[in-house]
């Protein structure tokens, strides 16, 4: 990240959640309700487990906005835990006379053994507290921000979720957002849905949990974001990076990604179509690139896929071994969600609008907002056909 610099902190069962985000120009219209109407998406979901009915997730704004608009100064939010109460022994931040027993069963899947044998610890709550998914709080607040930021330049950020354990929603085009919005398991395809539910409840039958896979649109995406100048700046592998990094997800592709691989290169590219309308240039008969060619935008909608593997902290333990023994145990159980899949789309959504705010600003730098616009309206003057009404 170049302009756009955030950094979260909190522990799962602590105070709170914190998240600073430096670099969001002044001039910015932004209000407390935005944040929370993406929070409460992340909270919801089918096979969501009883934290989020502890939690009502609103972050508050301490810094880097008056009277409803951004300073550009940075931002802090505080997200706080509503489980707290229940964990002040346990996560006290100050040392405390009564024993709390530590977290020892170690769950394969989680970062419990590598973060104990890195850190060097003796109870795995050191390393599942800040592990945890909870975190992606406050990058979805975080996110939020990036997006009412966003909008002013008609970029608009969606995600569905495409498959939940195996089930496949059937390709739909244009998606029906609404639906999605309304769906248990934020998926376009009714059908479906009904399948995903079941195979929801059954893994929660069985003691188990399901993973998935989820696209991010974003609609409105300028051509020209990113560099194909160095490995760095290529705006497919910012995206990656950013998705590859929420919790539990293990593979991340743009546009047709794997299916690619194995097709013709006249299969594969997206052809140019002549230019008829100046205000929409350089259309394409498929978007198959998912947006980006030669590490930049192409002014297509940007498409990503990630995979989203079960969670690993299961009602029904698999085998493990203990930490401090080394031997075998049944491992760590509290509680947990059973399917993830839903949120992980928000929270995609969240990271694609952080890394385009990012890009955005690179290309269009600014400090206040009209400037941005400004030197935006400046770029898309230009993008036409070389040596038609060229400014
Ligand atoms: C989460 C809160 C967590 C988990 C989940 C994500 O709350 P708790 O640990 O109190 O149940 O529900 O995290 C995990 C599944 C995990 O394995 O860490 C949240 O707010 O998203």
């Amino acid at each position: 990240m170049t302009r756009l610099r955030w950094l979260t902190a909190g522990e799962s069962h602590g105070r709170g959640l914190v998240v600073i985000l430096e670099g969001v120009p002044a001039g910015l219209p932004l209000s407390a309700e935005a944040i929370a109407h993406d929070l409460r998406r992340r909270q919801g979901g089918y096979g969501r487990g009883a934290r989020q009915q502890i939690e009502q997730d609103r972050a508050e704004v301490l810094s880097g906005v008056r009277h409803g608009v951004t300073l550009g100064s940075p931002i802090a939010l505080l997200i706080w835990n509503r489980d707290w109460p229940n964990w002040q022994t346990q996560m006290s931040v100050a040392p405390v006379s009564e024993a709390v027993p530590p977290v020892t069963r170690l769950r394969p899947g989680h970062a419990d053994l590598a973060g104990a044998m890195k850190y060097y610890q003796h109870d795995v709550r050191n390393i599942l507290e800040r592990a945890s998914a909870r975190e992606t709080a406050a990058r979805v607040a975080a996110g939020a921000v990036c997006r009412a930021f966003l909008s002013h330049f008609g970029v608009a950020i969606h995600s569905h979720v495409l498959n939940i354990g195996g089930v496949w929603a059937k390709p739909s085009q244009p998606i029906d957002w609404e639906r999605v919005e309304a769906s248990p398991v934020r998926c376009a395809d009714p059908q479906a849905e009904k399948e995903m539910l079941a195979v929801i409840d059954a893994a929660r039958e069985a003691g188990d949990t399901v993973g998935g896979i989820v696209e991010v649109v974003a609609e409105g995406v300028v051509i020209g974001l990113g560099s194909h100048v160095q490995w760095d700046r290529r705006i497919d592998g910012r995206l990656a990076q950013a998705l590859m990094s929420i919790n539990a997800v293990k593979a991340v592709s743009i546009g047709d990604g794997w299916e690619s691989a194995s097709m013709r290169g006249s299969q594969v590219h997206d052809i140019i179509e002549p230019v008829t309308d100046p205000a929409r240039p350089w259309q394409r008969k498929t978007n198959r690139a998912g947006g980006t060619e030669g590490g930049m935008t192409n002014g297509m909608p940007l498409v990503a896929r990630f995979a989203v593997k079960p969670i690993s902290t299961l009602a029904k333990p698999l085998p493990s071994v203990d930490l401090l023994t080394g031997e075998t145990v049944q491992a760590h159980y509290e509680r947990s969600d059973v399917c993830q899949v839903p949120a992980a789309g928000v929270i995609g959504e969240a990271m694609v609008a952080l890394v385009l705010a990012d890009a955005y600003l690179e290309k269009f730098g600014g400090d206040h907002l009209e400037e941005v616009l400004r030197n935006y309206r400046g770029y898309v003057q230009t993008i036409g056909p070389r040596g038609r009404g060229e400014q």
